[in-house]
């Protein structure tokens, strides 16, 4: 739908008018400028390199950073916009108690006052109910060093086995199908493989809108005439000008890769000396795919018979070919078996380990990739090792210097922790980087658990959705107040640089939690003065894992801007393309083909709820919006949610563009905008999960998970849509925003 974006006094009207306040020096940042510090943007995985603008320990502005190669200075939205949230008047400068009686119910702390608390119910919890009682919840905006330290934390300080983090809602199936088929989780490619394909495949993924600058690496592809096959059940941007588009019924993925799989297999468009070679099992997934006709196909997906075979032929007779996917494929009960039936792909025709050849991810957050390997996942140690094998034990320990068994065993994912607060068995929570009551499914459910708990404290710059429910908040860093590395969704390790000190009574994130460490009698384990020492005690933690960055310095990422792991010794130059020469991370050196039978969703439509609902993002919006929604431009471009619907199916329900509806599901409803557009499949709805409470997406999603990744069936729930009730939501003036 085209949109008007909103003029300054209609942002004021509608949001109030600190949304538009001026940085000191003001929106031209006309101020003499003390320092330009070169580090990264701190929102998505693609981490793109920037220039920040510093006057009085401010961020002021920024310069594109023309010599970073991923990006070469360009930005999104949202890195162009991104400096203005440290001046944001919501940003936290103190610890904060709950006080009812107290504006906004909280009250401000002294820090000692504040962790005191803490600590003694941490103390109290532990003691009363058994230390696993005591959860922590963690993030992957966070630094690698962080993610680390969050990691050895929770295992060591709090000796809790229930830790977990939010990429249990984003990456876990895709590093749940890249173990199990190549036996490492990390993107097969850096991203300058993109423009050699002569094929480019997006399946699940929006690329325009949440990896932008991925677009041109795309468009370069294009260029030498690469053909582009989009698969989602939009017309995204991207897909407009796709050689093919697959207009994918949500949660029926695997069924479409099936059925290329079946062709590649009839027409032989397969690279028998590569399945051979270098894979096994691959009678396993012919077996499973010998009915999956395209016709059969056809029915389940939607996509049409013939769009199905060109797509077999478009990629099984390409000489080289890249198939990327993201959550439009991953979030779903089925997200693993999605991923590995789109390997499948890539093994059966051999494109991997070759330049323009490869399936991979792509990682969304901004650490996605670094933050899913240094611990502070469920299951994980640093190095990506496995908590539950011995010899990654005992390899981290003596890192550590602890006795192996001091180290808890394997905890609850992010989604059955969730579950265990609401059913009372875990009792006290910590939470970093983190917000579940809007990005989790059933966001109701969420913040009931939340107000169960008898105690949490979260650390957080902005008092987040979920921070409301705590007993304590503790003042931590914004990106660029700290500094540090993250992995980006190439795989690259990159160095983020520190610009401002936090402001007000705020600390490092990194001080608090070792603050905490101290007071639980742990100082010893934790006795870090700066966060060099905790990355260089990462890459020792990492030898001889998965994930291994032993021979990564600060000053070598700085200087080399970026360095591709694995990097396994000093000196090694990184690894840019895996699996060269058709070595995998199995033992054998073998990938495994996996047989994947077609799955229905958790929830499929019926009488009662007759439509798909999918959910997802826009460009100028980031995750559950605590840092985006308080950006003046970017609230600009997309105000608030609006619910897409094809007009096939708004008409017969009397809705026309900008109406008020409800949209409701077996777990809530919400009442929102249409934006009727023709870019949609007509059976299925699409809401952005961007904001909070009554607007929230997550009101309508189901828990149901993955029985693999745990990850949720974000992409798929049945709803029911009526043109909303005059009590319900005003109609909307020129079918522009509703309020
Ligand atoms: N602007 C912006 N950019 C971001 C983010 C953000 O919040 N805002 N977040 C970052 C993060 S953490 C992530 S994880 C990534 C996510 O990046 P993407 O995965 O690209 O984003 P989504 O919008 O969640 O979903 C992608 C697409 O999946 C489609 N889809 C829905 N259901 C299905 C299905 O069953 N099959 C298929 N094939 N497609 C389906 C949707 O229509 C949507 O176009 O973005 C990153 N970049
Ligand atoms: N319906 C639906 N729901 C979804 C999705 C979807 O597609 N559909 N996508 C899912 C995905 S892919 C993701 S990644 C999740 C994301 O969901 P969340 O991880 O909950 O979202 P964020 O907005 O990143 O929340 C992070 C919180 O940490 C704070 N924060 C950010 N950086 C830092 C830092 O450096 N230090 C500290 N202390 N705090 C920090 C922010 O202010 C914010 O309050 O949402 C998931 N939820
Ligand atoms: S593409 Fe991602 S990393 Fe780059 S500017 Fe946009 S949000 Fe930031
Ligand atoms: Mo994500």
């Amino acid at each position: 739908m085209a949109r008007q974006p909103l003029s300054e006094e209609e942002l004021i009207a509608r949001f109030g008018p600190h949304l538009n306040e001026a940085p000191p020096g003001g929106w031209d940042s006309d101020v003499e400028i003390d320092k330009v510090v070169k580090t990264h943007c701190c929102f998505c995985g693609q981490q793109c390199g920037i220039k920040l603008k510093v006057a009085d320990n401010q961020v002021v502005g920024f310069e594109p950073w023309y010599e970073f190669p991923f990006n070469e200075g360009k930005l999104c939205p949202k890195g162009v916009k991104r400096y203005l949230q440290g001046g944001h008047p919501d940003r936290l400068l103190s610890p904060m108690v709950r006080d009812e009686s107290a504006p906004g119910g909280f009250r401000e702390i002294g820090w000692d006052e504040a962790l005191d608390q803490v600590v003694s119910e941490i103390k109290r919890i532990q003691a009363t109910y058994g230390d696993d009682a005591f959860a922590m919840l963690s993030g992957v905006s966070l630094t690698n060093e962080k993610s680390y330290l969050v990691g050895k934390f929770a295992r060591l300080a709090l000796h809790t086995a229930n830790l977990d983090y939010n990429g249990r809602f984003c990456m876990v199936s895709a590093g749940a199908g890249n173990k199990k088929a190549l036996g490492m989780d990390r993107a097969s490619n850096p991203w300058s493989d993109i423009p050699l394909a002569d094929v480019v495949w997006v399946a699940g993924s929006n690329i325009a809108e949440t990896f932008p600058i991925t677009t041109s690496y795309i468009w370069r592809a294009r260029d030498r005439g690469a053909k582009l096959i989009v698969q989602d059940p939009r017309v995204v941007p991207l897909a407009r000008t796709a050689d093919l588009f697959l207009p994918v019924r949500p949660g029926t993925d695997s069924a479409l890769f099936g059925a290329v799989l079946h062709e590649l297999i009839r027409h032989d468009w397969l690279d028998h000396d590569f399945i051979d070679a270098h894979t096994v099992d691959f009678d396993a997934a012919a077996a499973a795919v010998a009915e999956m006709t395209p016709a059969w196909a056809a029915e389940i997906t939607g996509v049409s018979a013939n769009r199905i075979e060109e797509a077999a032929e478009l990629w099984g007779t390409s000489a080289t070919g890249m198939l990327m996917h993201a959550r439009g494929i991953e979030q779903h009960t089925k997200g693993v078996d999605n991923v590995l039936s789109a390997i499948n792909l890539g093994l059966a025709t051999g494109k991997f380990g070759k330049p323009g050849c490869g399936v991979t991810t792509i990682t969304g957050q901004g650490n996605g990739q670094g933050g899913r390997e240094h611990g502070h996942k469920c299951d994980q140690l640093p190095g990506n090792r496995d908590i539950t094998n011995p010899e990654d034990r005992a390899a981290v320990a003596a890192v550590w210097g602890v006795d192996e068994s001091e180290i808890p065993g394997k905890g609850l994912a992010a989604t059955e922790l969730i579950e265990a607060i609401h059913d009372g068995s875990i009792k006290g929570l910590l939470s970093i980087c983190f917000n579940p009551v809007v990005s989790a499914p059933d966001s109701n459910f969420t913040a009931e658990a939340l107000d169960k708990l008898e105690f949490y404290a979260a650390i957080d710059f902005f008092l987040s959705e979920t921070a409301t429910h705590a007993d304590v908040v503790l003042a931590g860093s914004l990106h660029e107040e700290d500094e540090g590395t993250s992995t980006s969704g190439e795989g690259r390790i990159i160095k983020i640089n520190q610009a401002v000190e936090p402001p007000g009574q705020a600390r490092k994130d990194w001080e608090i939690l070792v603050d905490i460490a101290q007071r639980l009698g742990k100082g010893d384990l934790f006795g870090y003065t700066d966060t060099e020492q905790i990355f260089d005690e990462l890459c020792r933690a990492s030898t001889g894992g998965k994930a291994d960055y032993t021979g990564a310095t600060w000053a070598r990422i700085e200087d080399e801007m970026g360095l591709f792991w694995p990097v396994p010794e000093v000196g090694h130059p990184g690894t840019p393309r895996l699996w060269e020469g058709g070595k995998f991370a199995h033992p054998d050196g073998k990938a495994r083909f996996h047989g994947v039978p077609f799955k229905p969703p958790a929830e499929v439509v019926d009488d009662q709820y007759p439509l798909w609902l999918t959910t997802g993002r826009v460009v100028s919006q980031y995750l559950s919006g605590t840092q985006t929604r308080r950006i003046a431009g970017l609230v600009a471009q997309y105000p608030e949610p609006l619910c897409e619907i094809h007009p096939k199916l708004a008409e017969p329900l009397g809705i026309a563009n900008g109406d008020a509806v409800t949209v409701s599901s077996r777990r809530g409803e919400i009442t929102l905008p249409a934006a009727v557009v023709t870019t949609i499949r007509p059976d299925t709805v699409f809401i952005p999960y961007h904001w909070p409470g009554k607007k929230a997406a997550n009101q309508l999603t189901l828990r149901a998970v993955d029985p693999i990744s745990r990850m949720p069936e974000f992409k798929v729930a049945a709803v029911k849509v009526v043109k909303a009730e005059p009590t319900k939501g005003a109609p909307v003036d020129g079918g522009e925003v509703a309020r």
